[in-house]
């Protein structure tokens, strides 16, 4: 796809490791980003500018050991220093968009991150993963408390990212790019909504611009975005559009997944299709597939697009649901937390063990008189002991 001007001018701020990479994913699409992190060691990693790599240790320490509040500790130190390097960096940004990954100590503070970057008047979203099935207790609390964090902060757009189904479906990439490709996908398929409507290869026949685009995309709430390729019976067969779209929002891509879809605000839908295929398709198919959404979505802020593409290429659906409640998946993994957690904070409270000594414990060996094999006094010099009257 060749890269068309972005209907939202969005601004990327990385926090952690997780964040830094995303950063880097989407500076390769033409976005401005800075990466802010605790470690001197993870930015060192990032391909980005020095002056978009804000180091905020917190006494110069080198990163948080998935200690939250050391995190925190550091981001409220530096807080002036992030403003200013953010304003800077992202200047003529129109909305920020935090990434992190939740369970470390300095990505899981994404909301502070929020709450310090509110000083500059812009909106603000966040893109966050969650852990993967088998990652530490200590990284599935510091997940359930960073989404808990969202309360109190003016984030409107929350995207979660489920690290699991990144795990089962990267799990044969090399472990060089295991998160890169996939961070790549995530980011990508963002990056293709976000510019869709302004690609030249693609001619408006029902605009979606660029205030649609905002208009979902900032809707307070967790937010999913999707695309499928679709077969030419797709458009020319009733209510198979649909189920297309259905089987978007159900999968979700690496997005996490398990919605109840009549809680959404805005839905957000672009059809695009060679010229062939829409002469063909019937005139209602695009009102029909409108009104299905507004029964799946019990809502009425819907905005749809429909493009004429290439004739080369398949037709396509994009999709972004907004204003959603939290997902299944979130609650499978606050499951885990309350699981483990406990045993954890057992284990961490446990006192160092004592040992029973039996006959040993009282023993004096010194002062009854006992002298045991004695060393050789060094230098030639008799020790201690060996001068002590028999
Ligand atoms: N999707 C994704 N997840 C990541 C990436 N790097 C780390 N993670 C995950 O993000 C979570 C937090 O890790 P990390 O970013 O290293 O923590 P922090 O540096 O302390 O904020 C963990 O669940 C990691 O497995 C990445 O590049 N992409
Ligand atoms: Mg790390």
């Amino acid at each position: 796809m060749s890269e068309g001007q972005k209907c939202l001018d969005l601004g990327i701020v990385g926090l952690g490791e997780c964040g830094g990479n995303l950063a880097v994913e989407f500076t390769r699409l033409g976005y401005k980003a800075v990466a802010v992190n605790t470690s001197h060691t993870d930015l060192r990693a990032l391909s980005l500018d020095p002056r978009k790599r804000i180091y905020i240790g917190y006494e110069g320490r080198d990163g948080a050991g998935q200690d939250m509040a050391l995190g925190q500790r550091s981001l409220e130190a530096s807080s002036d220093i992030i403003v200013e390097a953010v304003g800077t960096q992202l200047e003529g940004c129109k909305h920020l968009l935090l990434c992190a990954g939740l369970g470390g100590g300095t990505g899981s503070n994404i909301a502070v991150l929020a709450n310090i970057l509110a000083r500059l008047d812009i909106p603000i979203s966040a893109l966050a993963s969650l852990p993967k099935d088998h990652e530490s207790s200590i990284a599935k609390i510091n997940a359930v408390n960073a989404i808990n964090l969202f309360r109190n902060s003016d984030v409107a757009s929350i995207i979660l990212v489920d690290n699991e189904k990144i795990l089962r479906q990267y799990r044969s990439e090399s472990l060089t790019a295991f998160y890169s490709s996939a961070n790549q996908a995530a980011v990508e398929r963002l990056h293709e909504m976000n510019t869709l409507s302004t690609n030249e290869l693609y001619m408006p026949i029902r605009g979606f611009d660029g205030e649609d685009f905002r208009r979902v995309f900032a809707s307070r709430g967790v937010l999913i975005y999707g695309a499928a390729d679709l077969t030419d019976d797709d458009l020319l067969i009733r209510d198979r559009l649909a189920n297309g779209l259905r089987s978007i929002w159900d999968s979700s891509g690496l997005l996490a997944s398990g919605f109840d879809y009549k809680d959404a605000t805005m839905a957000g839908i672009i059809l695009v299709a060679p010229q062939d295929l829409l002469d063909r398709a019937p005139a209602d198919i695009f009102e029909s597939l409108i009104r299905q959404i507004r029964e799946l979505t019990d809502t009425s802020g819907i905005y749809a697009g429909l493009f004429q593409g290439p004739p080369d290429q398949m037709p396509r659906l994009y999709t972004m649901l907004g204003g959603l409640p939290f997902p299944n998946r979130l609650r499978t993994v606050l499951g885990q937390a309350k699981e483990e957690g406990p045993a954890l904070g057992v284990k961490v409270a446990r006192p160092i063990e004592e040992l029973d000594l039996g006959e040993l414990s009282g023993l004096d060996l010194f002062s009854a008189g006992y002298i045991g094999p004695v060393p050789a006094g060094v230098g030639g010099q008799p020790s201690p002991t060996e001068r002590r009257p028999r």
